[in-house]
């Protein structure tokens, strides 16, 4: 990416913008970052970083203010969070369609020159997930449109607005779709937080109580792929540099089924057989995903090399460390 150009990453609070962030100064751009989360609540705050806290991108004279004066916008805002939130906030989710509204708008306007969003694998037509182990979901696979209520059917809805943008109005857009990202510096407590780091925190907790037993959301049979959080800002940063303004997968293919992953897990902890509580009332999004990653790697030259494993000893240690050290800001992490 030109290191001249002034980049502004909104939803910069949030877990994936402070990875990006982190690399793109590492690129020595000029940064501009802003969420709707107090500063208390960045998951990671640079200094050396024009930062805007509390501030709530829905309403577009805040768009027009911080879009001035920058050449690039990634927008990786929206309120969301795992299953268990965004099978219960579906009229909140959908309302991130006023921030990428806004957000274009304010683009276009402003004469901004490439525009990135973070799309998600819950654009996906959710009767193409209903077994487990599925061949990978490629892009064409969003249509006929039958994404995951509320979330699904906001993230689907913003990457065509911004095909409109593109096509009406000639603004440079990237479309990721984000298949289950984790890794440190996330949600992994209070309620917004997705599989990998749940689970981790309850093996944490298992091990820290000597219970025998955790509990799991459904049968534990669903299967996933995860994508380690600086595989995704890789992925998102070739994305960015390159021609493609089409939706593209960033994700893994290592397909898992939730009980495989915790038995990762348990080896990872050092204990083993922890006894499965399947809680089968509780949220548990489509039978099967996973990511077919043809298009990037014809496009990007690039695939992930990071396995689960590996991305998991390094998220477990981090969620061990933040859970056990004194003094944690520990809301900062698990805020819901
Ligand atoms: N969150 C969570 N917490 N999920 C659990 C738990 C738990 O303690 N125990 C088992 N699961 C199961 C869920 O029931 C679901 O079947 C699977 O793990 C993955 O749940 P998830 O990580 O919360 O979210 P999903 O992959 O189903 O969907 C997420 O996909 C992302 C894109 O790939 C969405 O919630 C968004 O975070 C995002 O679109």
């Amino acid at each position: 990416m030109d290191k001249n150009k002034t980049i502004l990453v909104v939803g910069a609070g949030g877990f994936i913008a402070g990875h990006l962030i982190k690399r793109i100064l590492e690129n020595g751009n000029k940064v501009v970052a802003c969420d709707i989360k107090p500063k208390e609540f960045w998951f990671q705050d640079f200094d050396n970083v024009e930062n805007h806290y509390s501030m709530d991108m829905k309403d577009i004279s805040n768009c027009m203010k911080v879009t001035n004066k920058v050449n690039y916008v990634f927008n990786m805002a929206c309120n969301m969070g795992g299953m268990g939130f965004i099978e219960n906030n579906k009229a909140e989710c959908m309302q991130s369609v006023l921030i990428n509204t806004n957000l274009l708008i304010a683009s276009k306007e402003n004469k901004i020159e490439k525009y990135f969003f973070s799309s998600s694998a819950c654009a996906y037509n959710i009767s193409k997930q209903d077994k487990v182990f599925i061949e990978g979901l490629k892009e064409e696979d969003a249509y006929p449109a039958d994404p995951e209520d509320g979330y699904g059917w906001e993230k689907l809805f913003s990457e065509r607005m911004c095909r409109h943008f593109f096509e009406d109005y000639g603004i440079q857009v990237r479309i990721a779709r984000y298949h289950n990202i984790y890794g440190p510096y996330g949600t992994y407590d209070g309620g917004r937080e997705k599989a990998p780091a749940a689970l981790c925190r309850k093996v944490i907790e298992a091990k820290k109580k000597n219970a025998g037993t955790i509990d799991v959301w459904g049968d534990g049979n669903q299967t996933r792929t995860f994508l380690y959080v600086d595989e995704c800002v890789e992925g998102t940063l070739r994305l960015f540099d390159s021609n493609c303004s089409d939706p593209m997968n960033i994700g893994s293919d290592e397909q898992v089924s939730i009980n495989q992953m915790i038995e990762i897990i348990e080896n990872i902890s050092g204990i083993s057989n922890l006894k499965k509580n399947h809680q089968l009332d509780k949220p548990k999004g489509v039978r099967g995903r996973s990511s077919n990653n043809d298009f990037a790697k014809k496009v990007l030259n690039w695939s992930y090399k990071m396995s689960l494993k590996e991305g998991l000893t390094k998220t477990f240690k981090w969620i061990e460390n933040e859970m056990t050290r004194e003094g944690s800001n520990i809301s900062r992490f698990t805020k819901s």
